[in-house]
């Protein structure tokens, strides 16, 4: 096997003989059949499109799936990635008739015996270049991060196409092993802008079906109940699980990067909405544990669970693993979470880990609706800069950084998060300037979006021409593939001097790792005392 497309990949080079993440080489080499596959659909899509024959949002889907089930921590289960497999494979052999000239990824028939073979061929090391290797794998990771975001917006019915067509037009030119290195830049480039599009339409489902996130102080102990937990970034998943469990007693509580959910106002109807248990992702395992109830999987970051708790663990949407119970999707695209709730009525409630609250709420409308208390604290010089530190947390001791940065960065700044990254400081007492928290969450990592309409707001408050003229710097932890998308929607932006941590990607090779210093400025961390220094 051989995957580096996340942070934690080993020795920083590449995870070689079992994942850091838990992956075998086995799930492995069937993510890579799926991730070349998908491709072979996608060149399908797009030559049935230029010949004027139909494409049906049912393909859109399937790739789009099955580009998220690739994520780090999505699916661990070969039976689920098999099947995936085996769905794209028919379904480009029936759309593909009639078409000519197409690639072997596009034609590839191959029986189930010979996919593990197969794959050690088509995976990232068959491309030779190790800079045409790097740019494809960074576009690629960014298409993933964007299935994501494409994912939850579709759930609340709302899609654009041009985004569909262009991820089939990437996958499909990621084929062209003679595509030279500056095409395959201005792809993960066009990237960026369809990561925008992508954060955007996603904020506009969640917002029209949700209304505006306000700032809201969420509870972070227990109460006597037992209790449902739910985690991952779906809001559709948490609507339909709060409506089935209302009225039966038992209490639902966010984890991770569902805590945002609270701050909007159509969930706050719900009383056993009961607040948000534990941490970042990587911290589940002895969390999900003292929970003592059923958890439920939206997405990503699932961390292979300890025995003891897998018949408490489910999964849904494109999150797999073997052993625990999948919950499936029906026709009209609702789910049935009642073995959750049966279960949860046999279990103890809750272990108290925490006390106290977090607040969070800050997306775009809340801090526009603060504006002028905003830019009267910046022009008088209460605060004197913005920092965003959104992105994702991770296991790795060196991400105490953020902690640290957090706690050194002088109190007339301003944070603004997104993403699991908050954990390492949100529940610090940074304190507040002239009634504005000094932590400002817009919420889940796609909210990322709204740190930048913030950011363009203020610009054009301020009278500025460039964005990089404003306050604000930005140091960033990243850790799996909807980072990479975010990052990619920045540069499309024009934001400059992005500090990456706690490590730059093992997939970016030295030539491409100049070209974004070099061009837009991007760079690695260094310790607090620096970085404080250099960001000033
Ligand atoms: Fe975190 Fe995991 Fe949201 Fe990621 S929970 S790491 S970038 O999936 O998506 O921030
Ligand atoms: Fe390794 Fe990360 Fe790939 Fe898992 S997702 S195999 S930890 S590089």
């Amino acid at each position: 096997m051989f995957c580096y497309q996340c942070q934690e990949t080993a020795g920083g080079t590449g995870c070689t003989r079992i994942g850091v993440c838990g992956k075998k080489p086995e799930l492995s080499a069937l993510l890579d059949m799926l991730v070349w596959t998908t491709k072979g659909l996608a060149e399908v899509a797009v030559r049935r499109r230029e010949k004027g024959l139909p494409v049906s949002s049912r393909v859109a889907e399937m790739i789009n799936d099955n580009l998220f089930i690739t994520i780090t921590n999505v699916n661990f289960d070969e039976e689920a990635v098999a099947s995936a497999i085996r769905a794209t494979l028919e379904r480009k052999l029936s759309l593909s008739i009639g078409l000519d000239g197409l690639s072997e990824a596009a034609l590839w028939q191959g029986p189930e015996e010979v996919w593990k073979d197969k794959a050690l061929r088509i995976g990232v090391m068959s491309t030779e270049d190790e800079d045409r290797r790097s740019l494809k794998e960074l576009v690629t990771y960014g298409l993933k991060g964007l299935s994501a975001y494409c994912k939850h917006a579709w759930a609340l019915g709302c899609r654009d196409e041009g985004i569909e067509v262009f991820m089939q037009r990437a996958l499909a030119a990621l084929l062209d092993e003679t595509m030279p290195a500056e095409d395959l830049t201005a792809l993960a480039f066009e990237a960026g802008k369809y990561g925008v599009d992508g954060m955007a339409l996603l904020d506009r489902a969640n917002t029209s079906r949700y209304g505006d996130p306000e700032m809201t102080q969420v509870g972070i102990g227990v109460r006597s109940n037992p209790g449902i937990l739910i985690s991952g970034h779906d809001l559709r998943d948490l609507e339909i699980l709060l409506e089935q469990t209302a009225g039966t007693g038992i209490d639902v509580y966010t984890h991770g990067e569902m805590l945002p959910a609270h701050s909007y106002p159509q969930f706050k109807k719900y009383p056993h909405l009961a607040g948000n248990y534990g941490n970042a992702w990587w911290k589940q395992k002895e969390e999900f544990r003292s929970f003592n109830g059923p958890i439920l999987m939206t997405t990503n970051c699932i961390v292979p669970p300890d025995e003891s708790c897998k018949a408490r663990l489910f999964t849904t949407g494109t999150v797999g693993y073997p052993g625990c119970v999948h919950i499936g999707q029906d026709e009209a695209g609702s789910k049935d979470f009642s073995p959750l709730v049966e279960l949860a009525k046999q279990c103890p409630p809750p272990q108290e880990i925490e006390t106290g609250s977090v607040t969070g709420g800050f997306a775009h409308a809340q801090v526009l609706a603060l504006a002028d208390k905003v830019l009267d604290a910046v022009r008088s010089g209460a605060i004197s800069q913005f920092v965003v530190m959104a992105g994702c947390d991770g296991r790795f001791g060196s991400r105490e950084y953020y902690a640290d940065f957090a706690r050194a960065l002088s109190p007339d700044t301003v944070i603004l998060t997104a993403g699991c990254a908050k954990y390492r400081y949100n529940k610090l007492p940074l304190g507040d300037i002239g009634g504005i928290p000094r932590v400002l969450d817009a919420g889940q990592c796609n909210d990322s979006y709204s740190l930048v309409l913030v950011a363009l707001a203020l610009k054009d408050a301020l009278g500025l021409d460039d964005i990089n003229d404003l306050p604000i710097v930005y140091n960033i932890a990243w850790y799996e593939q909807k980072a990479v998308i975010v990052l990619l929607s920045l540069l499309y932006l024009g934001v400059r001097n992005i500090r990456l941590g706690p490590t730059l990607p093992a997939f970016l090779s030295p030539n491409v790792a100049k070209l974004l210093v070099e061009q837009f400025g991007i760079g690695g961390i260094g310790t607090v005392e620096e970085d404080i220094k250099a960001l000033a």
